[in-house]
């Protein structure tokens, strides 16, 4: 497969929602840069990709590294970018107000907001280039809080309120800017909430129906799809039984 569609950069492309997107993408025609900390897991993510005839590169990225974002803008050079998917991010812990760990706040508050807002930033002027596409992976827990979501529940909040704004900021520019708002899917999203028990995270998906990282993946791959004049401002997506929110 060639690559028709130009250049879409994920981040947090390593598993779950952001392989599923990277994926989703190359076979929509994109070139991927798959971005993300874990290289190893990258590699096989990139080279699945290409096994199946799809186009796709690694770029090593933290999102809370100036340096990697950096390095990342220089990889990309005077090329535009047409579409840019946010999935790096995640919670930490469950912990009441009364027992708040700051630490793992303040990490929330680094991987969701602003590496959202340093990535994005950094590559304002490549989407701008190619009119692209930001597609921003919230969650519900930016729009529904719950008892011991408090810091993630914030940091995703913070993280909807620079898409909205980032929105209306940019369409003169030709670049559309989507938040697709997950609930709850089957990833490594609790292994890591919850300091990797996976007792503990299996017991978040054991009996429910869950999404599946594929089913995300194809709303962006739609948001990416619309025509140059098409903004699909917000999607929220649940599985079936996910009726608190
Ligand atoms: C996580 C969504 O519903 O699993 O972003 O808490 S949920």
């Amino acid at each position: 497969m060639t690559a028709r569609r130009g250049l879409a950069v994920v981040t947090g492309a390593s598993s779950g929602i952001g392989e599923a997107c990277a994926r989703g993408l190359a076979e929509a025609g994109y070139e991927v840069l798959a971005c993300a900390r874990r290289e190893d897991r990258l590699t096989a993510v990139v080279e699945g990709i290409r096994a199946a005839g799809g186009s796709a590169q690694v770029q090593h990225l933290d999102v809370t590294s100036a340096d990697d974002v950096a390095a990342l803008v220089e990889r990309i050079g005077d090329r535009g970018v047409d579409v840019l998917v946010n999935n790096a991010g995640g919670a930490w812990g469950l912990e009441s107000v009364a027992e708040a760990v700051e630490e793992k706040w303040r990490w929330m508050y680094e991987v969701n907001v602003l590496g959202t807002l340093r990535v994005t930033r950094a590559l304002l002027d490549g989407l701008t280039r190619a009119r692209g596409a930001v597609i921003t992976i919230g969650s519900v827990a930016g729009r529904y809080n719950y008892v011991g979501g408090a810091g993630y529940n914030a940091a995703k909040h913070g993280e909807r309120s620079l898409t909205e704004v980032l929105r209306k900021e940019i369409a003169e520019r030709g670049v559309r800017v989507t938040e697709v708002d997950p609930g709850r899917v089957r990833t490594d999203f609790s292994l890591v909430r919850f300091d990797g028990d996976a007792e503990r995270a299996e017991a978040v998906y054991e009996g429910k129906e869950n999404l599946t990282a594929g089913d995300v993946a194809e709303i962006v791959v739609f948001a990416a799809t619309r025509p140059a004049h098409v903004n699909i401002d917000f999607v929220q997506v649940t599985p079936i039984d996910q009726t608190s929110v």
